[in-house]
């Protein structure tokens, strides 16, 4: 299988995390694939390409462009505001305010946010650009035949909404991907959803949509991040009614219970015929992931990655969580190589 990967990931480099009240070394930082880089090409996995230049083009045909801007602009505007930090969101429209967009660069951080772990610094949007041709590369090589390719992505992309970041999400590149097949002529596809969090922003962008049908399984929102999203009752609206699936777990699911998750979602894929399908390949359900709560082990993904082939459809995945740096090679490769048989 070809792997589609972007050196300039490494321009996405922020220093900071809120989290727990102190602000620490990111969870999501360039070490993550580069770990995986290591494993693709030790297994042999394939040929590694860099990805071609598309423009904002498709990204747009999923983000709103006034979001775009303001990716673009942010770090410029934060720093000409004067401030000593990275740009972290620290205020929001909540419940009775108004969803209004300010003028000034704390205002527009929180209207464009739904998180305040994500920091941006000088870069973030040239990786965050970078990681969506990656899995626009990957997109292309599939629409001209290739039976599967690996898209590298970082950063991660399936929390970003249409114009909101968070959750070390800017462009959803899952959501990207399929549009970019949508345009092609393809008349459906699927986006599987495996990362341990909730896809919200694929489901949100694609909610009220029959042709794009988003399956997500996750740790219960009641108990994880981004906690807003992804309850078992939300199945679509309108057009999109009974086009997005929510499999939610609880602490300590092992395989054995994720993989019947698995299951209803395949066969829920295979009675939608899509003409390609997309997952979003998170690795964060690993038993010693730092911030998840599954108990998946390596060899699972190699389970994982065999059923995603029976089904027998043109297939990217892109690349979303996993932060136990030490495993995470192995445990993204097994899902390619058990896919390969
Ligand atoms: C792409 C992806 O996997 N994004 C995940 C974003 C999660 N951000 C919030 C993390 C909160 C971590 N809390 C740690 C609790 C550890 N016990
Ligand atoms: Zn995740």
């Amino acid at each position: 299988m070809k792997t589609v990967f972007s050196p300039l990931h490494h321009l996405r480099s922020v220093k900071t995390e809120l989290d727990g009240g102190i602000l620490i070394e990111p969870h999501e930082k360039p070490s993550r694939v580069e770990t995986i880089l290591a494993r693709v090409k030790s297994q042999t996995l394939g040929e590694v390409l860099e990805p071609e230049e598309f423009g904002l083009g498709p990204v747009k045909r999923v983000h709103k462009p006034d979001y775009v801007e303001f990716l673009e602009h942010c770090w410029a505007d934060w720093v000409a505001a004067g401030k000593p930090g990275e740009a972290i969101p620290a205020v929001w429209c909540g419940r009775g305010m108004r969803a209004r967009m300010p003028k000034d660069i704390d205002g527009r951080l929180g209207y464009y946010s739904f998180a305040a772990e994500t920091s941006i610094s000088d870069g973030t949007w040239e990786a965050a650009c970078a990681s969506a041709n990656v899995a626009l590369t990957a997109q292309k090589l599939v629409a001209n035949g290739e039976r599967a390719v690996f898209a590298l992505c970082r950063p991660p992309g399936h929390h970003a909404h249409a114009d909101l970041f968070g959750g070390y999400c800017f462009f959803n590149n899952a959501a990207i991907t399929a549009q970019a097949f949508r345009d092609q002529g393809y008349q459906r596809v699927a986006i599987l959803d495996l990362d341990f969090h909730h896809g919200n922003g694929t489901q949100a962008i694609f909610y009220d949509r029959s042709d794009v049908l988003t399956i997500s399984l996750h740790g219960d929102p009641d108990l994880a991040f981004p906690h807003f999203l992804g309850f078992e009752d939300e199945t679509g609206e309108g057009e999109g009614e009974g086009y997005n699936l929510n499999i939610v777990y609880p602490p300590g699911t092992p395989y054995g219970v994720w993989s019947q998750g698995l299951e209803t979602a395949c066969e829920r894929i295979a009675a939608f015929q899509p003409g390609a399908l997309v997952i979003a390949l998170g690795v964060d359900t690993f038993e010693d992931d730092p911030i998840s709560f599954f108990k998946l082990k390596s060899a699972d993904y190699l389970s994982l990655g065999k059923r995603i082939e029976q089904l027998g459809f043109p297939t990217v995945f892109t690349m979303e969580g996993g932060y136990g740096v030490d495993a995470i090679g192995v445990n993204a490769v097994n899902v390619m190589q058990g896919f390969e048989g």
